[in-house]
């Protein structure tokens, strides 16, 4: 099957793939030598996939800074002195003018990000309304709001949402070394409740945080043996943020992040892969490497979150360069 349009996107009711993974057969993928690991994930992903299309999400931060967790990575944590500002929820009509832009630019679904542990139900109300007007414009939907209690996955599903994230980060083993406010498990029970409620899942990772390949390999194994994998796996690359405990991590040799895309590509043939955090750092040889290795999806704006992301002109031109086409 090959997927060169969005009605191919994998839906919510797409059967479990059969294979479970394990950790050695992971991780015998990243020990491949890098040009037989982009080979197998460049055959795996053309039996799935067009190779030449690329999806296009514009994030745009609609709650900003003031989180009560304590990410160590994360620019809006509040227990982190960052150059992030606390600022209160954007009004829905600023929201859907930046949501026209987006699409006017060339994004097929826009993504909105709060800061926040979960949404209140009378902040969820409006971010209710973002959904409904966005998707009005004939845009895909996908939020990030954090955790989320009993009814809001419903809520969110009936306000025509299409995605939501909610990563799962870094492994098990990881993850306590990273986060100590709430549990991984936490996570895994909102991924639930969005899978219920019949909302396409994207759940991936943050890369580069002085894990090790074990722990990379945990997270993939962890991703593709849920009862039905993602349907989009964003692969962040830390941004390192001034003030956070991980501002001086060693940088991730950038094979590694591609040996990564490789393996989730492998691990979950039918995902969509998203070269997410990072790309403002890479070379266009490295992105396109990434491509080869099996990422199909991207964040298309000037701005992530708090961080920036290369600029639409670059992007553009890489596209023109190397003759892929946005979706
Ligand atoms: N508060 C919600 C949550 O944590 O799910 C939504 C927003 S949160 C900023 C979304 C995701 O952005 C995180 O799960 C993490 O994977 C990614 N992220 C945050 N800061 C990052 C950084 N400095 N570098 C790379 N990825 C980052
Ligand atoms: C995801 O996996 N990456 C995006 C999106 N989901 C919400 C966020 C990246 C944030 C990078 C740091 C920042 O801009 O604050
Ligand atoms: Fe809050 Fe999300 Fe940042 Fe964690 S990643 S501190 S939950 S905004």
């Amino acid at each position: 099957m090959h997927a060169s349009s969005l009605a191919a996107v994998p839906s919510a009711s797409q059967p479990a793939t059969a294979h479970r993974w394990t950790l050695e057969e992971v991780l015998a993928l990243y020990d491949l030598p890098l040009m037989d690991l982009v080979w197998r994930a460049q055959q795996v992903h053309r039996e799935h996939f067009d190779p030449n299309a690329i999806q296009r999400s514009t994030l745009l931060s609609v709650k900003t800074g003031g989180c009560s967790e304590d990410c160590g990575y994360c620019s809006q944590s509040a227990r982190y002195d960052t150059d992030t500002e606390r600022e209160r929820l954007m009004p829905v009509d600023e929201v859907v003018a930046a949501a026209r832009a987006a699409k006017e630019k060339g994004a097929s679904r826009f993504c909105m990000g709060a800061a926040w542990k979960g949404p209140k139900d009378n902040d969820l109300d409006k971010v209710l309304e973002m959904v409904r007007e966005v998707k009005a414009l004939g845009m895909q939907t996908c939020v990030t709001l954090g955790m989320l209690k009993d009814g809001q996955a419903e809520k969110l599903k009936d306000a025509g949402l299409d995605y939501y994230n909610h990563n799962l980060d870094t492994d098990k083993e990881f993850y306590g070394q990273v986060i100590k406010s709430h549990t991984q498990d936490d996570r895994l029970d909102t991924l639930d409740q969005v899978r219920d409620a019949g909302i396409n899942v994207c759940s991936g990772g943050i890369i580069g945080m002085g894990e090790s390949r074990k722990n990379r390999a945990a997270l993939i194994v962890q991703l593709a043996n849920l009862p039905t994998p993602p349907e989009s796996v964003p692969i962040n690359n830390l941004v390192p943020i001034p003030g956070t405990p991980m501002a001086n991590v060693d940088r991730l040799d950038p094979f590694e992040f591609v040996r990564t895309i490789a393996a989730a590509r492998i691990a979950m043939p039918t995902s969509w892969v998203r070269l997410s955090a990072g790309r403002q750092e890479m070379s266009d040889e490295l992105q396109a490497l990434c491509f080869l290795a099996g990422a199909n999806s991207m964040f298309y704006g000037d701005f992530l979150l708090t961080t920036g992301n290369p600029d639409v002109d670059r992007d553009d031109a890489l596209f023109a360069r190397l003759g892929l086409k946005a979706i």
